[in-house]
């Protein structure tokens, strides 16, 4: 009964809730692809983070300020999504830092240079959208939810790195240098983001089975490159790659091979900045030790039942 309503209900292109049953695989799929994500938006916070300092405006600075706000929040609601699950906030985090559970590769490489905020919200983001506008249509509600919001403000984190980079090509020759070195550093990177080719990927099946998939990782990553090749040109940068050429036959552009090397050596720990980025997170958590345990006395006040002072006190406040 109970895995004849799960199979229905994702037949039926519905929506599996909190409170249904689901088969143990599911559920251990679901945490996995949830908090790979919620790790994500937090490690992601640093790449670009680390430029709010040096954001050369006022205005520059408030934007990637909310921009960076953002992706924290978007942890959070992941992390609430997998709380769904039975999946503890606390034991994610320390299965991240232990480096037990993963996160995006795209967070191990360096910002440089300021370009690289614009081209992490035009590239990045952009493929990060073309990945999670059909993950709103994923299986499991709670995750379905979250990525309606989530890719909302991606929209924006888009269209803020595309405009930052037009004021950029626009200004010197050093500034447009700056922006190639900077699409010449995260192209490969990007194409990356969308995981394994097809015939590699652990998981595809059996999350397109249950939905919670849409696409394969190729087909995102064709989409994402037939969505990008007409805005770099419209921007007046080379992408780098001198097999990209647009295939009629196809209705597609071909592209190059991908160092899937690359890939799996960022994936297992020996990117750029994989340890870098891992420390600082270790670090803030342990700083946060604090805040976590005031909150819990806050919280532990609030339900104990209350004092025979307590009553008095308010009892004086009614009017
Ligand atoms: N990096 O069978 P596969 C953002 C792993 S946040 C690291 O194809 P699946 C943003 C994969 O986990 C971006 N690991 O897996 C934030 C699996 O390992 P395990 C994050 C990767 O799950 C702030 C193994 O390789 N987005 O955009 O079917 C600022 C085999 O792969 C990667 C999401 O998390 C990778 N690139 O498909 C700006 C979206 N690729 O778990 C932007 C949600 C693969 O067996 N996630 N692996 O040890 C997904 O859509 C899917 O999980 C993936 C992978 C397409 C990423």
């Amino acid at each position: 009964m109970t895995q004849e309503h799960f199979d229905r209900t994702i037949d039926r292109d519905q929506r599996i809730e909190p409170r249904d049953w689901m088969p143990d695989a599911y559920r251990t799929t679901m945490v996995r692809q949830i908090a790979q994500h919620a790790h994500s938006e937090i490690i992601g916070m640093q790449p670009e983070g680390e430029w709010i300092t040096r954001a050369p405006s006022l205005r520059r600075k408030a934007i990637l300020l909310a921009k960076v706000q953002d992706e924290a929040g978007h942890g959070l609601y992941l992390y609430s999504a997998a709380e769904t699950l039975g999946a503890d906030r606390t034991g994610l985090t320390e299965k991240l830092i232990s480096g037990r559970q993963k996160y995006s590769s795209i967070f191990n490489y360096p910002t440089l240079s300021f370009a690289d905020v614009g081209v992490i919200g035009w590239l990045v983001d952009g493929a990060a959208i073309c990945n999670q506008v059909p993950l709103c249509r994923s299986s499991y509600g709670p995750y379905a939810r979250a990525m309606i919001r989530i890719c909302k403000e991606e929209s924006f984190h888009q269209r803020q790195g595309y405009e930052l980079l037009m004021a950029l090509m626009r200004g010197t020759d050093a500034q447009r240098e700056m922006v190639q070195d900077s699409v010449n550093r995260w192209w490969w990177p990007s194409l990356m983001m969308f995981g394994p080719p097809d015939a590699d990927s652990t998981h595809t099946a059996q999350s397109m089975a249950w939905k919670i998939k849409r696409h394969t990782n190729d087909e995102l990553r064709q989409r994402f490159v037939d969505m990008t090749v007409p805005q770099a040109e419209a921007l007046g940068v080379t992408l780098p790659d001198p097999d990209l050429r647009w295939n009629a036959d196809r209705g597609h552009h071909d592209f190059g091979e991908i160092d899937w090397s690359e890939l799996k050596r960022v994936i297992s720990g020996d990117g750029p900045c994989n340890a870098e980025r891992i420390d600082v997170r270790r670090t803030a958590h342990e700083d946060g030790a604090w805040v976590r345990e005031a909150a819990a006395a806050h919280a532990a006040k609030q339900t104990a039942a209350p004092s025979s002072k307590q009553i008095a006190e308010r009892a004086e406040r009614r009017p």
